[in-house]
């Protein structure tokens, strides 16, 4: 009866067959005809997608988890909150260069990833269509935390670009402590989408607050800027209850988080100024002293001496940008090991046959079987189906610690009951 991903076993290194070559497709003649629409309205040519459902997209947050391990076994206060800040900029970090949509999650679509080799298992559904939602719980095996949120991806189009913010709270609990922080996530723009080659920008300010101590966490991802400087950098700080400033933090999201003293800094940061004005020194300096015998890493973040590091990416698998820049992780999202259908809920997407096409490169398929989906769709509007709809993992409520309106997961889901589920497949 237990889903026997274990310890030992190995997820899949490549995808089943290479990615179609979106070339230099031009999107705006699709997404003119969009704007003001909400996501799950949006469809665009199959070549544009990534063989994924937003469920998956959105259970990439998980890809460094072992920073909220790592958090759970450090007893300063100001240590965890570094360390959860981490987690909270790697958790965006596989968005980076992934410019393909991810498929509209159908109402009831769930979306289960047990990961034994990593002490976790999440659950997640797809708990409205208008606006799209989608929730998500994920739990350490042995009762250490759990993180939960949802996500309602709110569109804005700006002329040259969409910007795409991520509504909901997350919320991460350390059970042994009895502690809770919480935070929103960045927002993301996609650009260039009347034409050249679409990029990724993550921006705006990400606080983290530590509801059981009162320290705070400011974390400012920065917007490109005019000349590209700030490209992809965070910097932020740490503060305590009697808001006296702790550590600095800085770092890129597509790279690495650093923490440092804030006297150290300051004192760095007036150096620099000086160093600046006589002459223009290379962004590398530091960092290339430190990272010039590993080979493959090319750090761009200049280390100011004295700083701890608190996370650096995992690089992405060779020939990432013929697999829609996955990375390693994201790779194995969609895999379907030999017995998992059987313990799988009939509606976890997994076994959406429009996604499976596409991730086998049968795009002929994906087009007929989304022709379909559209009447299907459009038949159960008609019906009024959805008015009645009523969610069956998560229930809407409210958050203990913000107070804010949550969506909770009910529990039971690997009870593996699934009478109750819709049929959407
Ligand atoms: C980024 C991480 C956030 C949650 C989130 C919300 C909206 C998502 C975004 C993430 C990634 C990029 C995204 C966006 C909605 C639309 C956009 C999937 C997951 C795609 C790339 C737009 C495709 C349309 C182009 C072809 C123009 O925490």
């Amino acid at each position: 009866h237990f889903l026997c991903l274990c310890v030992g076993v190995y997820y899949r290194k490549t995808l089943p067959a290479p990615m179609i070559s979106r070339c230099d497709y031009s999107v705006w003649g699709i997404l003119k005809k969009c704007i003001g629409m909400e996501l799950s309205k949006i469809t665009m040519p199959i070549v544009l997608n990534e063989p994924l459902s937003f469920l998956q997209r959105m259970s990439e947050y998980m890809e460094h988890t072992h920073l909220i391990h790592k958090a759970c076994t450090l007893s300063d206060s100001i240590d965890r909150m570094q360390v959860v800040a981490a987690f909270a900029v790697s958790s965006v970090a596989s968005q980076w260069d992934r410019t393909g949509k991810p498929f509209n999650p159908l109402l009831g679509e769930t979306y289960e990833l047990t990961r034994e080799d990593e002490g976790y298992r999440l659950i997640s559904e797809q708990v409205s269509h208008h606006p799209p939602i989608s929730a998500f719980h994920a739990q350490s095996l042995k009762q250490e935390f759990e993180f939960h949120g949802s996500i309602y991806p709110k569109l804005k189009f700006w002329g040259k670009s969409v910007e795409a913010e991520p509504k909901g709270t997350m919320t991460l609990e350390l059970l042994k402590r009895k502690e809770a922080f919480t935070w929103t996530n960045p927002l993301c723009c996609v650009h260039n989408i009347i034409m050249g080659k679409l990029w990724i920008e993550q921006y705006g300010t990400v606080e983290i607050v530590n509801h059981h101590t009162g320290d705070r966490c400011v974390l400012n991802f920065k917007p490109c800027g005019m000349f590209g400087k700030e490209l992809h950098k965070v910097e932020g700080y740490i503060q305590d209850k009697s808001k006296r400033k702790r550590r600095v933090l800085y770092g890129k999201w597509t790279e690495c988080m650093y923490s440092v003293a804030p006297k150290v800094y300051e004192a760095n940061k007036k150096k620099a100024e000086k160093g600046d004005a006589k002459k223009n020194k290379p962004e590398q300096s530091a960092g290339k002293q430190e990272t010039e015998d590993m080979p493959g890493v090319q750090e761009t973040v200049s280390v100011i001496t004295g700083s701890a590091l608190l996370w650096r990416i995992t690089p992405r698998p060779a020939h990432s940008e013929e697999m829609y820049n996955f990375t390693g992780f994201t790779i194995t999202l969609n895999e379907l090991e030999p017995g998992m259908e059987r313990l799988l809920a009939p509606t976890d997407c997994r076994l959406r046959p429009d996604i499976r096409a596409m991730e086998n490169g049968d795009l002929a398929s994906v087009e007929k079987d989304r022709l379909e989906e559209k009447q299907r769709a459009a038949r159960k509007e008609c019906s009024k189906d959805e008015e009645e709809w009523s969610t069956r993992w998560f229930r809407l409520g409210t958050n203990p610690h913000t107070g804010a309106q949550d969506w909770l997961y009910t529990g039971g889901y690997f009870d593996r009951n699934y009478t109750d589920c819709p049929n959407l497949y």
